[in-house]
């Protein structure tokens, strides 16, 4: 079996292959299970102030091509996953703990203490679209500075931002130059399409209940917006920014677009959610397969190495 292993912000993954935060990773014993299982990282629900229940039922379903989630940020509360970080931290891969909250005073509360617990990185989830009546933080550029900037302030550790897909160059532009204000380490790339509609016209409803059935899209049908971002933002830092790609992975040859896109690893959500845990023995398989059958020694050996026409 091919090394897949990767360095990001200076710190080394086993597989370029990890969950993406929300799948599978609430509790302790989904978090444990992910530290026994091939992924290349714990990679934590984000969390708020509060324990949170989450958004009221149905609100997730998967459906040929995707999935669609209005899960509402259902989490244990920091304070229970920065008791967990030390028992996590034993497994021999990272730790990324996912930051959320509902006010710039939130996300610096949970950072500074979370950072406290050492976390191998930490992703400031800015794009969360679930939430009624709170906009994406992430589309708003001014609001993300002044936030990431505080946050900044108070980790130590290689801090991450996970962004929602942008579709004009104008806004990757925008948010480039605002993230080149604030140090960050590494980006995490997309985060779910927001406020899509699935409709089942056999019972002629919505498929989820919150928000009216609007909800967050990801799984193959997202691939094309996720590797457009990861290459724009690629591009736009010249390579110098690590990113972890996420958005439509379910074979190895869709780990191998995003590496050729520039990201430096990738994570899965709805193929984590639909599979299981052995999603990433198969992954790892097939990436290992494809880039020994193209010559690439290794996931970096390809990095950003996308052809144009
Ligand atoms: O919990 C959610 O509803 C959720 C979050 Cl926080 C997020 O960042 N992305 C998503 O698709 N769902």
């Amino acid at each position: 079996m091919m090394d897949l292993s990767v360095t990001i912000a200076g710190v080394r993954f086993p597989s370029c292959v990890m969950n993406a935060a929300g799948a599978l990773c609430v509790t302790r014993e989904e978090l444990v299970a992910l530290g026994r299982s091939r992924a290349g990282a714990i990679v934590t629900k984000s969390m708020t102030l509060e324990p949170r229940q989450g958004n009221p039922e149905p609100r997730y379903k998967s459906f040929p091509g995707g999935s669609i989630n209005s899960m509402g940020l259902p989490n244990l509360g920091y304070q229970a996953y920065a008791q967990l970080i030390p028992e996590l931290r034993t497994f021999q891969k990272p730790v990324i703990a996912s930051v959320a909250g509902f006010s710039e005073e939130d996300f610096v509360t949970i950072a500074s203490a979370i950072n406290a617990c050492r976390p191998d990185l930490i992703e400031v989830n800015l794009s969360c679209p679930n939430i009624p009546g709170k906009p994406q933080i992430g589309y708003d550029a001014e609001a993300s500075e002044r936030l990431l900037k505080r946050v900044r302030k108070v980790v130590s550790v290689p801090m991450g931002v996970k962004l929602p897909p942008y579709f004009d160059p104008a806004h990757h532009e925008h948010m480039a130059r605002m993230l080149g204000r604030v140090e960050v380490d590494f980006l995490s790339l997309i985060n779910s399409v927001g406020n899509g509609l699935v409709v089942d016209s056999e019972t002629e409803t919505v498929v989820i209940k919150p928000k009216g059935g609007f909800g967050g899209l990801g799984g193959t049908l997202i691939k094309p917006v996720a590797l457009a971002n990861v290459r724009a933002f690629w591009k736009l830092f010249e390579g110098r920014l690590p990113i972890i790609g996420t958005g439509g992975v379910v074979s190895g040859a869709d780990v191998f677009e995003h590496l050729l896109c520039g990201a430096s690893a990738v994570q899965v959500g709805t193929v984590l959610v639909e599979e299981g845990l052995g999603v990433f023995e198969r992954l790892e398989t097939e990436l290992g397969a494809l880039l020994r059958q193209k010559g690439y020694p290794s996931p970096e050996a390809c990095r950003g190495k996308l052809k144009e026409l």
